[in-house]
């Protein structure tokens, strides 16, 4: 199949042809320096060509973040406040409610909710921020809350992770987002978020929604004090929890952004690195159907390059996006259809609109705001 590659690479390009799984030094050797990056995507083409074809995803969404204001202080964080910070907030129900029609009016199919750990809120504030978005807009998805807030939530109402998941559900949580994973590994976790949810707690929350029929995400935070072997050893706990569950749907490397950040001595990662660890996440994560190209994070030029080096999704047309551009993130703002489809076209790919879920969104072409779900549209192989 791929008959020049670094002498190194070989026995992994054997394994991925043979669709064999890799293992931890499979890993670590694919970071390794003398291992060219073309080869590197090349093999993760192979492996993205396998699950997903030529399609390249996106949706069109929106996101919503109620309160920056956080009990924690993760290093890495430029988006959190205090409790009197001047530039903290607490968005009121009505403004959540206009956040919502303003997403409808765009087209949108899902809102994007996460926020802070306000000192202040109670948990029924949290689940009523789902219920009055799903009770005024039905047909908006909302992928709500993250591990970490979930395990907040749990010590709030004083009640296990799978009634607080049932709380949401009833409430409308039709998804969860996969943030709050940053790197499992204690070397780094207790550097970079010592007081919030360990890697047991975040894999367990997730198996608990997994088993009560929610798909979710899940993410890795790269490029600050962590090395080779803490993505990779990452990966491979991502990997053995969806081989008991299933439930993943997207794999999203988030590149750590420095700016007004606790840790802003960092550089940030080369798009060289970024290529990298999207290729990478590709070939470990073999029973994850989509690895995320999030272009607010990678920057637009490096997620189109993303989309021939392992990934298949772009994410949304995005809207009210705070936590990287305030982390200086030079994205723009939001993306309009055209312009995604346009992105995705130049690469040479297909672009499917999907939903939160990976069906195809179908819209009407007299009224694009006007849309029926199709097909899922996951697990095409050759
Ligand atoms: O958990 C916070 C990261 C995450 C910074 O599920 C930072 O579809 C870089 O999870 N530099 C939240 N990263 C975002 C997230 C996400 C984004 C897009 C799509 C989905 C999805 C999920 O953002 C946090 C943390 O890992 N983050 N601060 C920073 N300065």
């Amino acid at each position: 199949m791929l008959t020049t590659i670094h002498p190194k690479l070989k026995p992994i390009r054997d394994k991925v042809e043979a669709r064999q799984r890799l293992s931890l030094d499979d890993g670590l050797l694919l970071y390794d320096a003398e291992v060219p990056l073309n080869d590197v995507g090349q093999l993760a083409n192979v492996a993205r060509e396998r699950i997903n074809g030529n399609a390249a995803y996106y949706n069109i969404n929106t996101h919503l973040n109620p309160t920056n204001v956080c009990i924690y202080r993760c290093t890495f964080c430029a988006f959190r406040a205090n409790l009197r910070d001047p530039q903290g907030f607490l968005m009121s129900d009505q403004q959540i409610l206009d956040r919502g029609r303003e997403a409808l009016d765009n087209g949108c199919t899902e809102l994007h909710i996460v926020g802070g750990l306000h000192h202040q809120k109670p948990y029924n504030w949290y689940v009523n921020v789902v219920r009055i978005l799903h009770e005024a807009y039905p047909d908006l998805q909302l992928k709500a809350w993250t591990g970490v807030e979930i395990n907040w939530f749990e010590f709030l109402a004083k009640k296990s992770v799978r009634q607080v998941l049932e709380d949401l559900i009833d409430a409308g949580l039709g998804s969860m987002p996969g943030g709050g994973a940053e790197i499992f590994h204690p070397e780094v976790r207790d550097k970079i978020c010592e007081h919030k949810a360990d890697a047991t707690k975040w894999l367990d929350i997730h198996r608990t929604a997994h088993e009560l029929g929610l798909r979710t995400n899940c993410t890795m935070l790269y490029g600050h004090v962590e090395n080779a072997y803490h993505r990779i050893d990452h990966l491979i706990r991502l990997r053995e929890l969806q081989d008991q569950t299933g439930g993943f749907q997207t794999f999203i490397p988030l590149a750590f952004h420095p700016e007004n950040t606790g840790l802003a001595h960092i550089k940030k990662a080369s798009s060289l690195m970024d290529l990298r660890t999207v290729a990478v996440s590709r070939l470990m994560l073999d029973n994850i159907p989509h690895i995320k190209a999030y272009w607010i994070s990678l920057g637009v030029g490096t997620a189109q390059v993303a989309l021939s080096y392992g990934a298949d999704d772009i994410d949304g047309t995005v809207r009210h996006e705070l936590i990287y551009h305030g982390a200086g993130s030079t994205s723009p703002e939001v993306l309009s259809v055209d312009r995604i489809r346009h992105l995705i076209e130049e690469t040479g790919r297909e672009p499917v609109e999907r939903d939160t879920l990976y069906r195809q969104v179908i819209r009407d072409a007299d009224n694009p705001a006007e849309w029926t779900i199709g097909e899922p549209v996951t697990g095409q192989s050759d």
